[in-house]
């Protein structure tokens, strides 16, 4: 293994990229790992099931069903994923203790257990009120025509602003609150206006609260379709893009919300033009928004390498993906391990070469250096990382997950 590292260093030395830097800069790039993919969506309130046009697939057993076995799997997940990262959860993993409250009414103390779990483990936590799976959300959350209905909602997302400002406080690091909601309908709109105008205002609601902007970072995310709002949703890529814009507060770009031509990976430098930073939510769609668990792709690929360009401290990291078809830790594993080989794959790349080429319009020699490094041993500087990180590489990760799947047999 020493050998094969050795000469894929020399070989990245012929390209004039140091596999040690790139390695070091790989350790220190924190993803906030969603908590979602552990239970298919579930969360902690009992009775609901999934709603809001999001839709999880399969029927691998093993899902975690309490906090304890969801903290469990995230553990194991932990133990598989290479460097320090984040933990995000979503408002509807309240751990009530016997005291259920609704939404509206959420409070740090029903996070206080997962402060907890952060602490002893040294992430940071980031929060996403959830709009989604409540009889409250049936039609409409911030943009409903019906003004109990949105003001149950703003009350909900304030209520997680000051959730989000407590992980930070107790965390000492800046918590990202990102709002997504399910809005939309499944027929052509008679009135596109009316209801982005009602989202306007809600938003403008709620940030009229105070909270602190050093320690809260609030992000909306768009989407294009949700399933049942096949013709419209009201939070869309220019309602938000404006209105982060206009209100000094981010822009999340998750890239399965897009038209399936669209690139995430051209937005991103876009976007940073304009502002100081961007937030992703890194998914895999096929075909739709399907949530796959994320590969090292051409898109993934592409997607890193403007991170990498562009500064990984502009580019605030999230994976968002939900399979119950497969193991849910080997899920997390390999989405989480798949971006981070991107953004090693992107670290590996001689930037400043490829650019020169294209300023001197040298693109045949670029298509070729291209090509030429793709076959560059990528795999054994992964491998290298994994040890030097103290996780196992790819082979034997499988009999780490069946192992502790034997140990843990939900039924
Ligand atoms: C839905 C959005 C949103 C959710 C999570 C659960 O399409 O991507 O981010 O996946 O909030
Ligand atoms: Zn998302």
């Amino acid at each position: 293994m020493n050998e094969r590292y050795i000469s894929a260093k020399d070989a990245y030395v012929s390209i004039g990229v140091d596999t040690e830097a790139a390695m070091r800069e790989l350790a220190a790039i924190p993803i906030s790992i969603h908590c979602w993919q552990g239970d298919d969506v579930t969360g902690f309130e009992g009775d609901s099931h999934l709603t809001g046009g999001i839709q999880v697939t399969g029927n691998y057993p093993g899902r975690a069903r309490t906090p304890e076995e969801l903290m469990a799997d995230i553990d194991m997940a932990l133990g598989l994923i290479p460097g320090r990262h984040r933990l995000n959860l979503h408002a509807s993993y309240a751990i009530f203790q016997g005291h259920p409250a609704d939404r509206d009414e959420l409070a740090p103390r029903h996070f206080k257990l997962w402060v907890e779990f952060a602490r002893q483990r040294g992430l940071g936590l980031d929060f996403n009120p959830t709009f989604f799976s409540h009889p409250k959300s049936q039609h409409a959350t911030l943009s409903s025509e019906d003004s109990d209905i949105r003001a149950f909602w703003i009350k909900h997302c304030r209520a997680c602003i000051k959730i989000a400002e407590y992980f930070a406080a107790e965390l000492g690091t800046p918590s990202l609150l990102d709002i997504w909601i399910p809005d939309g309908f499944k027929e052509i709109p008679a009135d596109r206006t009316g209801p982005r105008a009602r989202l306007k205002d809600s938003l403008d609601q709620i940030l009229s609260i105070s909270y602190d902007k050093t320690k809260v970072l609030i992000a909306v995310e768009s989407k294009v379709f949700g399933i049942g709002m096949e013709s419209y949703t009201v939070g869309s890529h220019e309602f938000y893009m404006n209105y982060a814009a206009k209100n000094n507060i981010l822009c999340l770009l998750d890239n399965g919300h897009y038209h399936p031509t669209e690139s995430v990976a051209d937005k991103i430098p876009s976007m940073l033009l304009f502002s100081d930073k961007v937030a992703l939510h890194v998914t895999r769609s096929v075909r739709w928004d399907s949530d796959h668990v994320i590969l090292l792709n051409d898109e993934i690929k592409e997607i890193a390498r403007e991170i990498i360009q562009a500064g990984t401290d502009r580019v605030i990291l999230a994976t968002d993906f939900f399979d119950a078809s497969v193991n849910r830790i080997a899920a997390w594993a390999i989405g989480v391990r798949s971006l981070q080989k991107a953004l090693l794959n992107a670290l590996l790349t001689p930037h400043d070469r490829l650019r020169r080429m294209q300023d001197e319009r040298r693109f045949t020699e670029l298509l070729m250096l291209e090509e030429e490094f793709k076959l560059l041993p990528i795999g054994d500087v992964w491998n290298r990382f994994c040890a030097e990180q103290k996780v196992q590489t790819d082979q034997g990760l499988y009999d780490r997950v069946a192992e502790y799947e034997k140990l843990n047999v939900r039924v």
